[in-house]
């Protein structure tokens, strides 16, 4: 494991120059969700192939922005499922942007995921690492530093609601609008790893990104964004649940699934089960 968080290092201080300097545009290019790429998407998911392509312990990868799983070495330990920049149209705004990484083992599911680490690039760059517990790590003079561990409150004060309220079901939108009457303050960028990062380091709140009338599945994917913030919001002391379960025992029938989402304290959590088990 820790060969794969230091090639995530390595990859993460090349992404970092190439976020500075790279080209903002659009490629001529789509992923398999049919989101056109732009080229720092297919950039930084060059970087991290060619990382762990060194690595003997990785058995396989699979990327957001790539259709298939790509094998690598048949006695390796590790599957590894990865965003390489998600949220990357808000680098030409100068908004943070992150990777996410999923380390599985056996199958990429998530009832097999054993760790994840995400990288926040924002005025700082920081590295969360969730395995037993949930460690935070800055970018300082070229090297990651332990800075602190995570643990989320019980109850926190933001929220974060994703997606297009036109298309939220109606208890939904109730409560969003309702049961954070409470002092919540609005915190969503649209970048999920700097609005989850955001709720993990300030105490606590609640993500969510629910299924809508367009896309009853959510939008956000499975084994590349779900199960890793899934696993940290959970080792935080948190949770994590699609509605009515825990993320962590949803099945996955194809490498790109999404699942409607809420990550949260869990006291916030406790209230998103209440409210979704009276509306089906
Ligand atoms: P991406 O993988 O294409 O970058 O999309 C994922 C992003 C998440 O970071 C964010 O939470 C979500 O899309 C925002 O979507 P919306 O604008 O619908 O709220
Ligand atoms: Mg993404």
């Amino acid at each position: 494991m820790q060969e794969i968080i230091k090639a995530i290092e390595e990859a993460s201080i090349e992404i970092k120059e190439l976020i500075e300097t790279g080209d903002t545009g659009k490629s001529d290019q789509e992923n398999s969700t049919g989101d056109t790429q732009l080229k720092l998407d297919i950039a930084s998911d060059i970087i991290i192939e060619r990382i762990f392509k060194q690595l003997p312990t990785v058995k396989a990868i699979v990327s957001e922005e790539q259709e298939d799983i790509i094998n690598l070495n048949e006695n390796g330990e590790y599957l590894i499922a990865y965003d390489p920049l998600d949220g990357s149209s808000l680098v030409d705004v100068n908004l943070s942007v992150g990777s996410i990484y999923g380390i599985y083992k056996n199958e990429f599911n998530a009832k097999n995921i054993v760790a994840s680490v995400y990288v926040v690039f924002g005025p700082r760059v920081e590295m969360v690492v969730a395995i037993d517990d949930v460690k935070m790590y800055r970018l300082k003079h070229g090297k990651f530093e332990f800075i602190q561990n995570i643990v989320l409150k019980q109850k926190g004060n933001l929220k974060a609601p994703g997606s297009t309220q036109s298309a939220w079901a109606p208890h939904h939108k109730q409560m969003v609008d309702d049961i954070f009457n409470d002092g919540y303050r609005l915190r969503y960028s649209g970048g999920m790893v700097p609005d989850l990062h955001q709720i993990l380091l300030k105490g606590g709140g609640l993500f969510s990104y629910p299924g809508t009338t367009d896309k009853p599945k959510g939008k956000l994917r499975q084994l590349f964004e779900v199960f890793p913030f899934a696993l940290a919001y959970e080792k935080a002391g948190g949770g994590a649940i699609d509605g009515h379960k825990r993320l962590l025992e949803v099945e996955t029938t194809h490498i790109h699934d999404t699942s409607p989402c809420f990550f949260g304290s869990n006291e916030e959590i406790k209230r998103v089960l209440e409210v979704y088990k009276a509306h089906g």
